[in-house]
């Protein structure tokens, strides 16, 4: 692939996570009957609009932590678990307030308080040892993707050192897998042919099997990638049949991995063709935009589902204003030209 597609699908990447991550965040915890999808057409329709006075957007701790792992692996040119975990809490501490999740807290704190003194201890101690199922390895995943787009097994290797650092429940562990994954193969995509969505499924699907498989820990059947994969296939059948409310019953909307990684998935491939109730032609918004009218973690799943969708179009599908609009896009897209040249050079 040539560099300069590349860079934009990086720039795309890194630049659509945080534009979901800023644009999801004002829904976020809303459930999906409260939200409107008239007053959401119309709040893109307007960020996308005219130029007007406001704030930026904030991101959170979504975005927080996934330039924590870009400054990393840049700093680095490797995964280095000490500098990742410094940076982590160095970052928590200098702004607590970006809506981290609940419990993730007491990891930094445990950081902080035992210097660093064992680097996964504190993550196994979490929920009486059973580690954190949350999406908080997930949301983060994206820079992890790029870095090792070239070589799946180190990517993947990354992955999982670096999401057991806060999450070492094994749904927290391959979700973060499974998101990676889904990153991994949109970046390697070319975005001027239509997605074969039925072939992205299959190969996500082969790769998560063998991912399973190796489960070292027992876990109830139903909660399976493969099978919300499965359910994801059945549901893009569906088409437009497929409402929102049945979405989020068969896939969810939560703070759990195993219940919005999989549904991040399916709004980048929903969003490939028009959907009912969004008024775009642009597939990244329309991504988004669909993400959040599901509801629940709408920054998480809106910035996992842009990371995606920014990693399959690059940088020029996200709409201007957007970008202007979200706190700390040069930052991000400084970092997402230095991982590319990085990786490329
Ligand atoms: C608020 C029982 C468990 C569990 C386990 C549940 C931010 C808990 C971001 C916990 C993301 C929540 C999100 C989040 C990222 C996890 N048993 N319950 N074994 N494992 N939970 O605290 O980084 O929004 O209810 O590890 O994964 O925008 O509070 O945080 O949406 O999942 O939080 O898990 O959160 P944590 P995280
Ligand atoms: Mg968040
Ligand atoms: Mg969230």
């Amino acid at each position: 692939m040539i560099v300069k597609m590349l860079k934009n699908k990086f720039r795309g990447c890194l630049i659509g996570a945080l534009v979901g991550d800023c644009f999801g965040a004002p829904y976020e915890g809303e459930s999906i009957s409260s939200i409107s999808r008239i007053q959401l057409q119309s709040y893109f329709d307007k960020l996308e609009g005219p130029p007007f006075l406001t704030p930026l957007y904030q991101y959170t701790d979504d975005t927080a932590m996934t330039k924590c792992i870009a400054e990393s692996l840049i700093q680095n040119n490797k995964f280095n678990a000490r500098d990742m975990a410094e940076r982590f809490v160095k970052e928590f501490f200098r702004n607590p307030n970006r809506g981290y999740g609940e419990n993730v807290c007491d990891v930094f704190h445990k950081f902080n308080n035992q210097n660093l003194e064992n680097l996964w201890k504190p993550a196994q101690e979490q929920f009486n040892g059973s580690g954190s199922y949350g999406n908080g390895g997930a949301m983060r995943i994206a820079p992890i993707s790029l870095f090792g787009f070239r070589d799946y097994d180190i990517m993947l290797d990354i992955v999982e050192n670096s999401t057991k650092l806060t999450h070492t429940h094994p749904l927290g562990i391959n979700g973060a897998k499974l998101q990676a994954i889904a990153i991994f193969l949109a970046v390697r995509s070319d975005p001027e042919k239509p997605l074969d969505i039925a072939e992205y499924i299959k190969e996500l699907i082969n790769k998560i099997s063998i991912v399973e498989s190796r489960l070292n820990r027992v876990v109830p059947s139903e909660y399976s990638y493969k099978n919300q994969l499965l359910k994801i296939h059945r549901l893009l059948e569906l088409g437009d049949k497929a409402v929102p409310h049945l979405v989020v019953e068969k896939l969810g909307n939560s703070v759990s991995a195993m219940f919005s990684v999989p549904t991040a998935i399916y709004c980048f491939l929903r969003a490939q063709q028009s959907i009912a109730d969004i008024e775009t032609n642009n597939p990244f918004r329309r991504t988004i935009q669909y993400a959040v009218s599901l509801g629940g973690d709408t920054d998480t799943i809106a910035s996992m589902a842009g990371a995606i969708a920014g990693a399959y179009y690059g940088i020029d599908v996200i709409h201007k204003n957007l970008q202007q609009l979200a706190e700390g896009s040069d930052m991000i897209n400084e970092l997402a030209i230095r991982l590319c040249d990085q990786v490329t050079h």
